[in-house]
């Protein structure tokens, strides 16, 4: 670690990137938040912000040129849900987004990129329990093809251009400070606002749908920790598993219901259950356990008292 690196984060203002940009304020003294939306609160407080729109790839290359900027984090992306609705924003912003930050990295000569891949870029075909490394990807959402596309982008840049690019595959993340960003993992956010605010939830995936899910602050740790790992430890350039629990609706209902003994949920399924189906229910991280250490501190229980001792009461879900 370089603490004068100069770290730009790109889609900063959303569900990673608000907690993310703030840990990297603790480590490095210049943090450039950008978005396409404006900062609130403690990360536009905390330092730097620019309007930057990813697809504009000159005021990128100028931004990164003008700042002197070392290390990027490249967030800015359209989810799942989203992506469904509009295919073609999807795969502009996560194809052209990322070529754009690919390219002017390359050329400027950035040490060090970092960039999300999802278990989106499993699909129907893929084993479903303890999904591994490598196998079988065939997505069917725009949003699991275009980051699937993504993952071997960056396995190119590092292969031609020696161009350090790190990834992680995450899986649903869960926070209470930022909402979540039109995925269809979304529901496991919004159960425990609705359980401070109503002490009841309509889930819109089935009751029995297990997902690969992860606590924000071991996303946040997991990533830092990823970057700043000694280059020969980063074996796999395309993107890694990581994992930390799988649970369904109901069982996340459980472990609230012991907390909020009242608490009632339902299910009205809509348009995401199918998303869902097609992804893993387990993910067997042993290759970045293996690779570089990587390990989870949360389980469903020790991330649902977290949550709700953090969620006000009384706040409209998201
Ligand atoms: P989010 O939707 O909450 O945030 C994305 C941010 O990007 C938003 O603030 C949005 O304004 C910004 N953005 C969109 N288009 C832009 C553009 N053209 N230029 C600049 N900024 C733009 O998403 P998130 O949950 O914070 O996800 C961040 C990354 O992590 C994404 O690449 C996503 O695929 C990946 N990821 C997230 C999860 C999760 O559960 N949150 C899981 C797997 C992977
Ligand atoms: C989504 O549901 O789209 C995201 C993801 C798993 O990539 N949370």
């Amino acid at each position: 670690m370089n603490s004068s690196d100069t770290v730009l984060v790109i889609g900063a203002c959303g569900q990673i990137g608000s907690e993310l940009t703030l840990a990297l304020r603790q480590i490095y003294k210049n943090v450039i938040a950008t978005d396409l939306k404006e900062p609130e609160g403690e990360l536009k407080e905390s330092g730097q912000f620019e309007r930057l729109d990813v697809l504009n790839r000159n005021q990128l290359a100028e931004l990164i040129q003008k700042n002197n900027v070392t290390q990027v984090y490249h967030l800015a992306a359209i989810l799942s849900a989203t992506g469904e609705k509009n295919p073609e924003l999807a795969w502009r912003v996560n194809m052209k987004g990322l070529r754009n930050v690919l390219d002017v990295a390359s050329e400027v000569g950035i040490k060090k990129l970092f960039w999300p891949s999802t278990i989106a870029v499993f699909g129907p075909t893929t084993p479903m329990k303890n999904t591994p490394q490598w196998t079988v990807m065939e997505p069917n959402t725009i949003y699991g093809i275009s980051k699937q596309a993504g993952e071997r982008w960056c396995d190119y840049y590092w292969q031609k251009k020696n161009l350090d690019v790190r990834s992680v595959r995450y899986p649903g993340l869960i926070s209470y400070k930022t909402p979540g960003g039109g995925g269809t993992t979304d529901y496991a956010i919004d159960i425990y606002f609705e359980a401070k605010k109503k002490g009841k939830y309509t889930s819109f995936l089935a009751a029995e749908t297990r997902l690969p899910m992860m606590y924000m602050p071991d996303a946040i740790r997991g990533t830092i920790e990823l970057m700043e790992a000694p280059i020969e430890k980063i074996k796999v350039r395309s993107s890694y598993n990581i994992s930390s629990m799988s649970f369904n609706p109901r069982e996340v209902a459980e472990s609230i219901i012991k907390v909020i003994p009242g608490f009632e949920i339902s299910y009205v399924p809509d348009f995401r259950q199918k998303i869902a189906e097609s992804w893993p229910e387990s993910i067997d991280d042993s290759v970045a356990r293996k690779d570089w250490g990587w390990k989870h501190n949360f389980d469903l229980d020790a991330m649902t008292k977290d949550m709700l001792e953090h969620v006000p009461s009384g706040v409209a879900v998201h």
